[in-house]
Formats: C-alpha cells, sequence, structure tokens
C-alpha cells in the first residue's frame, strides 16, 4: 500500500497555490515534481563538493568525479545493463535519440530501410528523418488503430532484410498505450534489424530490463523520473556503442589529440564530450533511489487506480471522448468534449489550480489520425489522489458548461 499523504510531503511543491487553489498538478507525462531527497543533493552538490570531474587531483574533483560514477553505476542496475559503462549520460532523451541517428548515418546507405511506429514522439521522429535524408535509406511506419494500438499484422509485412534498424516508444506520451516492444525486438531481431526503445515516458511507471529485452538501445529523460531537467541516458549494447562514431568531439571524449590525427576514449567517454551536467547525473542517481524505495509494483498498481477511476468518471461527461483505449496504458487520459477547443478547457482548468497539457503533444501523426487539432492530456503520478480526481472531473464539466 502507498502512503500517498507521506509521499506527498516528500514534495514541497505540491503544497503551494496556483490562481488561489491548491496546485493540482496533472502534467507528469511532459515532467514529473521533484522530490525534497532529490532537492537535497542537487543543493548539497552545490554547497560541499562542486567540480569538474575526470580530470583534477584536488579532493573536491575526486568527490565530484567519485559519485558521478556511482551514479552511472545506480542507473546501470536500475535498467540492468552488463556494464557501467554501456550507459551514457546525455542532456535527454532528444539528445540520445539523435546521438543514436548520427552514428548510423554512417552505417546505412540507400539500399537499407528503417522502421518507425505512428505513436511517437516527434523526437523519435525528427532526427530518424534526417538520418534518411542523408543517407538515403527508406523511413516505413507501423500503422496505428482506432485504440490506439500499433497494427502488429502489419509491422511483420514491413520487416525484410533491408530493414536495418527499428525505433519506437515503450509508451505513447500522447495516448498512453504500452506497446508490446518485446515482440517488436524479437522479430527485429529475426530480421537482422537493430531496435532502439524511446523509454521516455515508460520509466517513470515501469522498470525495464535492457538485458532480459535484450533491446540495442534504451533511453529516458531524468526530469520524467522525479529527476532535474537537462539529464538523461542512453543504454547501449557494448558493440553498438563501439560501433557507432562519437557525436560530439571535444574535451573528455579523447584518448590522444595531435593535428595529425585524434584518437578517441573509451566508453563511456567517447559519448559524453565537454563538462557534463554533473550535480544533474548525481541528482538523476537519487531520482532513481527515490522511485525504486517505492517500487514499481507499488506505483504502477496505484497509478491503475487512478488511472481507472479517472477514466470512469470523466466519462460520464457528456460529450467527452478519450483517445488511446488500449488494455495495455498507462495512467494518461487524452481527451476532448465535442468540437471545444483544447486550449480553452485547459486554460479554465488553470484557473481552478488544475494543471494540465493541451495541443499536439509532439505528436502530430497521432493527432492527424484521430483528425483533430490537439487534446486536453491529464497525467497521473503516484502523488496524486482520487480527490484531485473528483476536482479535475469537477473543472471539466465547469468548463464544458462554460464554453457550451
Ligand atoms: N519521447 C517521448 C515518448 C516523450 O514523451 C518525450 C517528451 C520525449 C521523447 C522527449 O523528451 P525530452 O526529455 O528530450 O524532451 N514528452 C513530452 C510530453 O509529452 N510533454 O512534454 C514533453
Amino acid at each position: 500500500m502507498l502512503d500517498v499523504a507521506a509521499i506527498r510531503n516528500d514534495f514541497p511543491i505540491l503544497s503551494r497555490e496556483v490562481n488561489g487553489y491548491p496546485l493540482i498538478y496533472l502534467d507528469n507525462a511532459a515532467t514529473s515534481q521533484t522530490p525534497q531527497q532529490v532537492i537535497d543533493v542537487i543543493v548539497d552538490y552545490y554547497n560541499s563538493y562542486n567540480a569538474n570531474i575526470h580530470r583534477g587531483v584536488h579532493t573536491l574533483s575526486q568527490e565530484a568525479t567519485d559519485k558521478y560514477e556511482e551514479a552511472r553505476k545506480k542507473i546501470q542496475a536500475h535498467f540492468n545493463a552488463e556494464k557501467a559503462h554501456e550507459i551514457i549520460f546525455t542532456s535527454g532523451t532528444t539528445h540520445s535519440i539523435n546521438l543514436v541517428a548520427n552514428g548510423f548515418a554512417s552505417l546505412l546507405n540507400s539500399e537499407d530501410e528503417v522502421i518507425v511506429s505512428a505513436l511517437e514522439h516527434h523526437s523519435n521522429i525528427v532526427p530518424w528523418q534526417m538520418l534518411c535524408e542523408k543517407t538515403g535509406a527508406l523511413l516505413k511506419v507501423i500503422p496505428m488503430n482506432e485504440e490506439g494500438e500499433l497494427v502488429m499484422s502489419d509491422y511483420d509485412n514491413l520487416l525484410s532484410d533491408k530493414t536495418k534498424l527499428v525505433f519506437v516508444n515503450h509508451i505513447s506520451n500522447a495516448l498512453g498505450t504500452i506497446n508490446p516492444i518485446e515482440e517488436i525486438i524479437k522479430k527485429a531481431h529475426h530480421a537482422g534489424a537493430a531496435v532502439l526503445v524511446d523509454g521516455a515516458q515508460a520509466c517513470p511507471h515501469i522498470k525495464p530490463d535492457v538485458q532480459k529485452l535484450d533491446v540495442d538501445f534504451y533511453v529516458a529523460s531524468a526530469h520524467k523520473m522525479y529527476g532535474p531537467t537537462g539529464v538523461g541516458m542512453l543504454y547501449g549494447k557494448e558493440a553498438w556503442l563501439n560501433k557507432l562514431p562519437p557525436y560530439q568531439g571535444g574535451g573528455e571524449m579523447i584518448a590522444e589529440v595531435t593535428f595529425k590525427k585524434t584518437t578517441y576514449a573509451d566508453l563511456p567517454h567517447k559519448f559524453e564530450a565537454g563538462t557534463p551536467n554533473i550535480c544533474g547525473g548525481i541528482a538523476f542517481g537519487a531520482a532513481v533511489d527515490y522511485i525504486n524505495n517505492i517500487g514499481f509494483d507499488t506505483i504502477s498498481s496505484y497509478e491503475n487506480e487512478l488511472l481507472n477511476y479517472a477514466t470512469k468518471n470523466l466519462l460520464k461527461i457528456k460529450g467527452l471522448r478519450i483517445y488511446g483505449n488500449s488494455k495495455n496504458k498507462t495512467s494518461v487520459i487524452s481527451f476532448n468534449i465535442g468540437t471545444l477547443h483544447p486550449y480553452d478547457i485547459g486554460t479554465i482548468l488553470d484557473k481552478l489550480g488544475i494543471a494540465v497539457r493541451t495541443g499536439h503533444h509532439c505528436a502530430q501523426p497521432i493527432m492527424d489520425f484521430y483528425k483533430i487539432p490537439g487534446t486536453v492530456r491529464a497525467s497521473f503520478a503516484f502523488y496524486n489522489t482520487f480527490e484531485e480526481i473528483d476536482t479535475l472531473v469537477y473543472g471539466v464539466n465547469k468548463a464544458a458548461l462554460m464554453l457550451a
């Protein structure tokens, strides 16, 4: 059982007011809030051992280096990567995907094909389109159905010995659908293709085991996992990371530099040019500790209850339609009411202190599929309560009446 009252005390921001009402934060899929335990780690870093890493003999630099590498090991353990150097710190999911897409530019040609899904965030579409423009490779799309699920029989037909890479999200940010990534990975490997899974939305809800999944690349952002912004991770199988060229050149990523020739550092440093987000990496480790202390079974069963309760009660509102009705979904509800504009509903909710996201959620192909400009999206975290959902339902009802 989750002690939600105690958990809420860990998040100072949850006790603030917005527009004279207690904040009800339901935009967790955009970014999650940060517990005091993680904020304390950030403050302690700047108060006690702020220094550049991997280069100083002095005590502060060594302390910072040790904590940063300790955080890498925590993240390795969390994702069950075989080796710590298979975890690359990045600025977030977008950076991680661009790093891999850039690397594949030297491995693909115009005979090759790559496969994306219809359910992706733009950051798992655009870098690959740029890759295809550079290499001439062909981009194919696994279609979706009305429920917001991937049409897996079409996936079978898209795969061939020309397929070099498949990139899909673990969970859709716009609809909450949990994609069958085990099956996607197995089939891709059978065809000889590598797979990148965008775990940005999955990692707050699920603990992925990269070895069990046998995934080639897995990417995530700390700020959706109760950590800070500006830091994230790329897991890559060692053999793949050795095969890909560096993404950025600079300090820290070299073995030796002369004007004739530069050789690159070993993993993970080859992909970590320049001074990284040191404090962010350490705080990411603390966020991983925080969510593991609660436990993913506890998190997912509570969030599922919130999802079911909110779905049932929102659907009582006349004209309200939920987009994304897969049986396998996480605590994200995307909805519209008739032809009311999502932005107007979101603005009225904000006046009541309720934070939701409105718009296309950086997933325009999904909106095009449903022929809508966007949705209102409420996304729940383990610190949300049933009472907050009652207030959301009250607010949405009120907005519908005001805008009718
Ligand atoms: N992939 C998915 C599935 C996402 O949901 C997001 C961000 C990203 C990639 C990009 O992550 P970033 O940390 O690099 O920005 N999704 C959202 C969202 O749904 N609302 O705001 C950001």
